[in-house]
């Protein structure tokens, strides 16, 4: 396909990223396409960024509410929050400037589950969303939309919001045509339906969303890459992790409980996340499959080796190199991909379903299996939940991993008290850590606080997670979850100490 826009209509409402920009109002809720750093509009958020700084110099108040699938790149995110355009950020982000804003108090932040997203806004919980800017690989005769590289919200956005801009990215693959599966089943409580979808990969909507074009008032085109963010090669630790992981599932297969091919993988964003993958890649399970969030690399190398047979998710989001990879066979990986609105990649329902295999990865774990993904000394944020609530509470099996220290040792990730509860002791199956894994299923706070500290703390903080719980166990008052509620939070005055030192 030569022209990327071949609706008529649309075409006539080709314009420049400014000109386009013009048309968002001050004050407006603007929904963006864009999923960890994919499929995000390139220019628009530019040239709005622009507009914010000259009405800020003439003194003029210019800030929007700005939600997305997940986090964008520094063209989206940063360029706003430099401009001190945006007023309420949700449902998650990982940018530095953002971050800042937010933990200074200049930014508001809704942090949401990303399943819950599309639903809060057809309910109205969220407010009015008023444009979406939506990036897409290319338009239909018809009107209808190629998406990019990531789903995210994107066909809510266009069905809720009053306006939709468009940009269309020469750069993503039109080989990609064909790969998405948009589900239009989706109804409101009570007329609700079961989702039809029994198989990781299988479909149950159409390869295009669809979009009402009396509300497109632009059309911008663009030719830039998704962000491609590189990877680190997975270090001792990550390395360490995965064994544990893969030791265990193996364990599972032998005893029973799992199938050899296991069941649909889940697996967040990060290093260790890609270790465990290209662990898994190395390892004895044959004719894997993937129901995630995000393809990231270690995925891809899983389908090229034939370890994974397919993979469903709402973006992907590859290195350079993997990038490469990817769009020079096309025709091979898009047979394999699916990808999915984020409310179907990461729907309970469905997760439940299926029988999905989350690994996440955490900030923290007490002693008694409380999660912390997201809070820093207990005030600041980090990203965001994402995913990790939809997958975790959900899953057949649910796997949380962090090194057993951060800071070089100076903190231990393993505390009596998490400073921040992201996942509860009730969503949380087994820890793992470079020191070893807690089985964490079916036992009582008592028996998994021997366990974790046993297995998973590192050596330098064993001793003194013990006397504080062998003294809990004496002196607490209830003996079900013993703590020291006086002195449970003492590791965070701790933590604060050193992080004040590192950024002093
Ligand atoms: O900070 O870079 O300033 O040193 O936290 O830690 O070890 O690099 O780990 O990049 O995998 O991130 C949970 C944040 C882990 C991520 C989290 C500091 C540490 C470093 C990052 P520095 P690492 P990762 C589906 C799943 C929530 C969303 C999710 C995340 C920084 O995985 O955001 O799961 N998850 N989504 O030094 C103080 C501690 C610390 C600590 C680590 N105990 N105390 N600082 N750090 N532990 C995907 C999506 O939803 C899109």
């Amino acid at each position: 396909r030569a022209d990327r826009v071949s609706n008529p209509l649309l075409k006539s409402k080709i314009m420049s990223a400014d000109a386009a920009a013009a048309l968002i109002p001050p004050g407006a809720n603007v929904g963006m396409s864009g999923f960890t750093g994919s499929g995000y509009p390139k220019l628009v958020p530019g040239a709005l960024a622009r507009r914010m700084k000259q009405a800020h110099a003439a003194g003029e108040a210019f800030r929007i509410g700005l939600w997305t699938g997940a986090s964008t790149a520094p063209e989206l995110d940063a360029v706003l929050a430099e401009a001190h355009g945006v007023e309420m950020r949700l449902p998650y982000q990982s940018d530095a400037t953002v971050r800042k804003q937010i933990n200074a108090g200049e930014m508001q932040y809704t942090d949401l589950h990303l399943s819950h997203v599309a639903q809060l806004v057809w309910y109205g919980f969220l407010g009015h969303l008023d444009v979406a800017v939506i990036e897409v690989a290319g338009i239909l005769p018809d009107g209808r939309l190629i998406p990019s590289s990531s789903v995210g919200n994107n066909k809510t956005w266009i069905d809720q919001a009053d306006k939709i801009i468009l940009e269309v990215n020469s750069m993503q693959n039109l080989g990609m045509e064909g790969m998405h599966d948009i589900y239009y089943g989706t109804q409101v409580p009570p007329d609700r339906q079961p989702i039809p979808l029994v198989r990781a990969n299988g479909r149950i909507g159409e390869a295009y969303l669809r979009c009402d074009l009396s509300k497109v008032i632009a059309v911008v085109e663009t030719n830039q890459p998704d962000r491609n963010t590189p990877f680190a090669a997975p270090d001792e630790n990550s390395q360490r992790i995965a064994n544990h992981v893969i030791e265990f599932l193996g364990a599972e297969v032998k005893a029973g409980r799992l199938p050899p091919d296991l069941l649909p993988l889940q697996s967040g964003v990060g290093n260790i996340a890609n270790a465990v993958l290209a662990g898994l890649n190395n390892g004895p399970f044959e004719n894997l499959t993937a129901y995630t969030e995000v393809l990231q690399d270690g995925m891809l190398d899983m389908l090229r080796s034939g370890k994974l047979v397919s993979a469903s998710a709402t973006a992907i989001s590859f290195s350079p190199e993997a990038m490469k990879d990817f769009n020079e066979n096309i025709e091979f990986y898009s047979k394999r991909i699916v990808l999915r609105p984020q409310e179907i990649s990461n729907h309970p329902e469905v997760v439940r379903r299926l029988g999905v295999i989350a690994m996440n990865a955490m900030i923290e774990a007490d002693i008694y299996g409380n999660v912390n993904s997201t809070h820093i000394k207990g005030t600041s944020i980090m990203n965001g939940i994402g995913g990790s609530g939809d997958f975790a509470r959900n899953a057949f099996l649910s796997f949380f991993v962090t090194p057993s220290t951060a800071k070089n040792g100076a903190l231990s990730c393993i505390v009596p008290m998490v400073s921040h509860v992201d996942h509860t002791e009730h969503d949380v199956q087994i820890i793992v850590t470079e020191q070893g894994l807690a089985d964490l299923r079916g036992l009582s706070p008592k028996q998994r606080a021997r366990l974790i500290i046993e297995k998973c703390a590192h050596p330098d903080y064993r001793p003194a997670l013990t006397e504080y719980y062998e003294r809990a166990l004496r002196e607490s008052p209830g003996k079900h979850t013993p703590h020291l509620m006086n002195e449970a939070f003492s590791w965070q005055d701790n933590a604060v100490k050193v992080l004040n030192t590192e950024s002093a």
